[in-house]
């Protein structure tokens, strides 16, 4: 297939390209490059050293003879993405490219307007391009399971059967996310929604839990193409950063009470499950949702599991529960359903001891990098 993976220089859209590329698909990445600003506005960094993107492809070129292509710029420019799409003319639109950081979305009115016009206008540009130039293409958009918020009741793959005043219907799952980037989610999926009902779009909305790790088989294959790792207060997510915390003598950080329960996969089935996407196609006009996610825990039960590994290797691991710097439940009831990626061949890679201790070694490979002033959060709800 030709695919365009939208924000393939990112944390989950770098390991997604070569991983496509290397199945044997005309891979081409479009993206700005902003996340790399974001770095320099916040005073942060990777843990790991990246590339640049070309140094990055001409590597992967080098080692594998596999091209991707590059085209630089925003999605939020109209003209600029319609040229991508008609020099590449793809059959899947792997959509990545967002501000994803939920704390930066809360950093004030400048950065909450950005999050949701970045988000919401590059995701409207994406409908009309592919609704004009290629509309048999289907767009895979990455969504989050932090729409649903964190309700009194199971959470369904994206719609709910409803039963009300002797009448019933399927309607959206009630959304209830707890950020101003978690909402701009929720906006992207009404309009993509609207997208497949009155033009006939195909869309599939992966409602994807907190990421963990850092390597593929292919980002693994030299060290110009590591992936990046954030661990700020910002960008950095929660086992993560607790991993890097332990490496580096820091408290690990519990905000509050710690029973805030999500759901979470390593970066290996993030870039699977995107495969299984594109190779099992929604039909014109469906809009399908898949919870795209393989375990729960609570923030306690990862920096449990954060302490036990980093002790293991020899490191005083101390967790400490913050004062929560978020306005979200810190006791609550959570049951997502997540069968429909099983469903079409998803085979979840667990998080082991064997897993973890993988990653810790890593962490403690690139700790010297960590900058300790970003470590603890700064900005509140
Ligand atoms: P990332 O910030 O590492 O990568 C996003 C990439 O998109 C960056 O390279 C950035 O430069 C690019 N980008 C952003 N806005 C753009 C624009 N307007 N035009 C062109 N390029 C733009 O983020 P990530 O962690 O790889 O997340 C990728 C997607 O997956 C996001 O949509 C995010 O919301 C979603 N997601 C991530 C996680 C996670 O734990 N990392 C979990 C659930 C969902
Ligand atoms: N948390 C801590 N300590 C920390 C960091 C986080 O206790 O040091 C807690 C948070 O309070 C929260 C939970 O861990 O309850 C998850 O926070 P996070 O920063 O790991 O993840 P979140 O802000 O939800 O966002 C991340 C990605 C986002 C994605 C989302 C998936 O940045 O792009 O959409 O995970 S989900 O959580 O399912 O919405």
């Amino acid at each position: 297939m030709n695919i365009l993976v939208a924000g393939g220089d990112g944390f989950c859209g770098w390991p997604t390209a070569l991983y496509l590329s290397n199945q044997g698909h005309e891979v081409s990445i479009v993206d700005k490059l902003i996340r790399r600003n974001w770095d320099e506005e916040l005073g942060s960094n990777s843990l790991t050293p990246i590339a640049t993107l070309d140094e990055r492809v001409n590597r992967w070129k080098t080692i594998t003879g596999k091209t991707i292509r590059t085209f630089q710029g925003d999605l939020c420019d109209y003209a600029f993405l319609s040229d991508v799409i008609k020099q590449t003319l793809p059959d899947v639109f792997v959509h990545f490219a967002e501000q994803r950081s939920a704390p930066y979305s809360m950093m004030d009115r400048e950065h909450a307007v950005f999050t949701q016009v970045n988000n919401v206008v590059g995701t409207l540009n994406v409908i009309y391009a592919v609704k004009e130039i290629v509309p048999d293409c289907h767009i895979i958009k990455l969504g989050t399971m932090g729409e649903y918020g964190t309700p009194n009741i199971d959470i369904e793959e994206g719609f709910l059967n409803v039963r009300h005043n002797g009448r019933e219907d399927v309607l959206p799952f009630p959304k209830q996310p707890g950020s101003m980037y978690h909402l701009s989610k929720v906006h992207d999926s009404h309009n993509l929604m609207f997208a497949c009902r009155v033009w006939g779009l195909r869309v599939t909305d992966l409602n994807q839990g907190v990421v963990y790790g850092l390597h593929t088989n292919e980002t693994l294959l030299d060290p110009i193409l590591v992936n990046r790792l954030d661990y700020d207060g910002v960008f950095g997510t929660a086992l993560n950063r607790f991993l890097i915390q332990a490496a580096i003598g820091h408290d690990i950080t519990v905000y509050g009470e710690g029973g805030q329960t999500r759901g979470f996969l390593n970066l290996v089935d993030t870039v699977r499950c995107i495969e299984i996407a594109a190779n099992n196609p929604a039909d014109h006009g469906e809009f399908r949702v898949f919870n795209q996610f393989t375990e729960e825990f609570s923030v306690n039960d990862l920096a449990a599991k954060a302490q036990k590994i980093a002790q293991n290797e020899g490191y005083e691991a101390n967790i400490v529960h913050l004062e929560n710097p978020r306005v979200e439940k810190e006791q609550h009831y959570y049951h997502a359903a997540h069968t429909k990626l099983v469903d079409l061949g998803l085979s979840p890679n667990l998080l082991t001891d064997d897993v973890l201790r993988t990653i810790f070694q890593t962490v403690v490979q690139f700790k010297s990098r960590v900058l300790h002033q970003n470590v603890l959060p700064k900005i509140k709800w």
